[in-house]
């Protein structure tokens, strides 16, 4: 066994008594405020967990075991990536880059399987991309080779992708965030004031089951698992029960759902009264413009950054970023002995306005600029989302694990325009990712499109017997071959073979 590594979380003293009230699997939902022992947000500094990592060179990111006080005086065994930067130690490193570097980075396997590292909305290399054919056993290291950062200022994501193991290392803690920036960040960081870590804070959201221990408890539901893992208690940069402070200016939050098959349908409330705030960011882009909203919907794999203005509230005031019931899962869920766990709200994250503030700034108008693919003279690509034998399928079909670059006829030439209609004949929603490019959102049959439905995607949510239609423009520039995925982001479906690959032409 490796060495004990107790992180303690900063601000979690060891006098603060945690009274074990999680949402209760019975319950029905609750955490609202109801008796239960608030902790102060973990929020990321310059080392540590989550610390943000600017490479200068370089650098390994080593997955092996740590263990965690997630609970006072609990010790819970994780897999995390670690790595040590210019004298600094970083667990599950916020890693901080710029449109234009080079980045250089090993994969070091010590976590007793095989794994890689998936860099989630990159436009990269497929052999710096982390297609499972890339994973390396236990104690080898993989070099990717070095990625360009071509993609435009966003949040992106870094997970393991091993085939068939995703979910459970997911699950067990492998996840980090990325922040791209360029010119239209720094715009927008100096209209708002913002200071990444201070008042442009990142929240991974991650849903887990913990024993009496305090230990992770990995049980996905449904027949073989296939509705996916749902977890009794919601984390927020591995925080239970998270408050934070905020002072009444603008605020941006980084949303990451991390979690292996939840999603989330947020609100923010004040007693009962609907907030508004403001999307500014999906996967791998800011918007045009800012969306006002008064709730969003974020799939695992999808990142939302958006923008609270607390001016809206008095000092003294709590408002609570809230989850409500979603439809994204139909009766199976029901059927299937989930429903308590699929179908609850729950407060995520609460906030309490404590200071006023002399902030003056006003929300830009624009953010970035974006063009529309021109889909003129696209090829139309139609893949229903099916199941069969107890399992989720795409265009009929499963993942073939015994040749994993299995040719399913999905070819295209570098350069090609393809429509690709997503026509959902399943009773679950499949929040579908594409690795490789990232695409933009043409059409939805529910109804118009969402504010997160706009700009440059990598992961698009398809309801629950809904058709989803979305623009790719396959041009690289790359000099191989690419063999890129496709695949619903609820882990586990990807991990039982609900994923395809696709070839695009030097
Ligand atoms: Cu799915």
């Amino acid at each position: 066994m490796n060495r004990r590594d107790f992180i303690k979380f900063a601000g979690m003293s060891a006098g603060l008594i945690y009274t074990g009230a999680w949402l209760s699997a019975c319950g029905g939902g609750g955490g609202g405020g109801n008796g239960v022992v608030k902790n102060p947000l973990y929020i990321p500094s310059d080392s540590g967990l989550l610390g943000y990592l600017r490479p200068s060179g370089g650098f390994t990111l080593t997955g092996q075991t740590s263990y965690h006080e997630i609970f006072p005086g609990k010790s819970t065994k994780m897999l995390t990536y670690q790595t040590s930067v210019n004298g600094k130690s970083y667990i599950n490193p916020i890693i901080v880059l710029r449109n234009g570097d080079n980045f250089d980075v090993n994969f070091e396997n010590k976590l007793g399987e095989k794994s890689i590292i998936h860099w989630h909305g990159f436009r990269a290399d497929w052999q710096a991309d982390g297609h499972p054919s890339y994973a390396v056993a236990d104690g080898n290291t993989y070099s990717y080779p070095t990625i360009k950062i071509i993609d435009r200022s966003g949040t992106y994501f870094y997970h393991p992708h091993p085939h068939g193991r995703t979910g459970y290392q997911v699950y067990m803690g492998l996840a980090g965030m990325i922040i791209i920036e360029d010119t239209d960040e720094d715009n927008l960081r100096n209209a708002l004031d913002l200071q990444l870590g201070v008042t442009d804070v990142p929240l991974i959201i991650q849903d887990k089951t913990f024993d009496s221990n305090g230990q992770l408890v990995y049980n996905p539901i449904g027949m073989n698992g296939n509705m996916g893992f749902w977890g009794e208690q919601v984390l927020v940069n591995l925080t239970p029960n998270p408050y934070m402070d905020v002072e009444r200016r603008i605020y941006r939050f980084r949303l990451l759902n991390g979690s292996n098959a939840r999603p989330y349908r947020l609100s923010l409330l004040r007693g009962s009264q609907n907030m508004r705030f403001w999307v500014i960011g999906v996967e791998g882009v800011l918007l045009s413009a800012p969306q006002q909203v008064t709730e969003i919907l974020i799939a695992p794999g999808e990142r939302i950054d958006i923008l609270i203005d607390f001016r809206d509230a008095n000092v003294g005031d709590v408002l609570r970023l809230y989850s409500g019931q979603h439809n994204l899962v139909g009766m199976q869920g029901g059927g299937m002995g989930g429903s308590n766990l699929i179908n609850r709200e729950f407060e995520v994250l609460e906030f309490r306005v404590v200071r006023d503030s002399t902030y003056d700034r006003r929300i830009p108008t624009t953010l970035s600029s974006i063009s529309a693919i021109d889909t003129t003279n696209a090829t139309q690509l139609s893949l229903p989302l099916g199941a069969s034998n107890g399992q989720f399928t795409i265009d009929g079909k499963v993942w073939d694990n015994n040749n994993a670059l299995a040719d399913y006829g999905y070819n295209f030439n570098n350069g090609d325009i393809v429509k690709i209609t997503f026509t959902n004949n399943t009773g679950m929603y499949h929040p579908i990712h594409l690795h490789g490019f990232q695409f933009q959102v043409l059409s939805r049959s529910s109804g118009s499109l969402r504010a997160t439905d706009k700009g440059w995607k990598d992961t698009v949510i398809v309801g629950p017997h809904e058709t989803v239609t979305i623009a790719v423009d396959m041009s690289h520039s790359f000099t191989q071959e690419q063999v890129y995925l496709l695949h619903c982001h609820i882990l586990e479906h990807h991990d039982a073979g609900m994923m395809v690959n696709y070839r695009v032409s030097a």
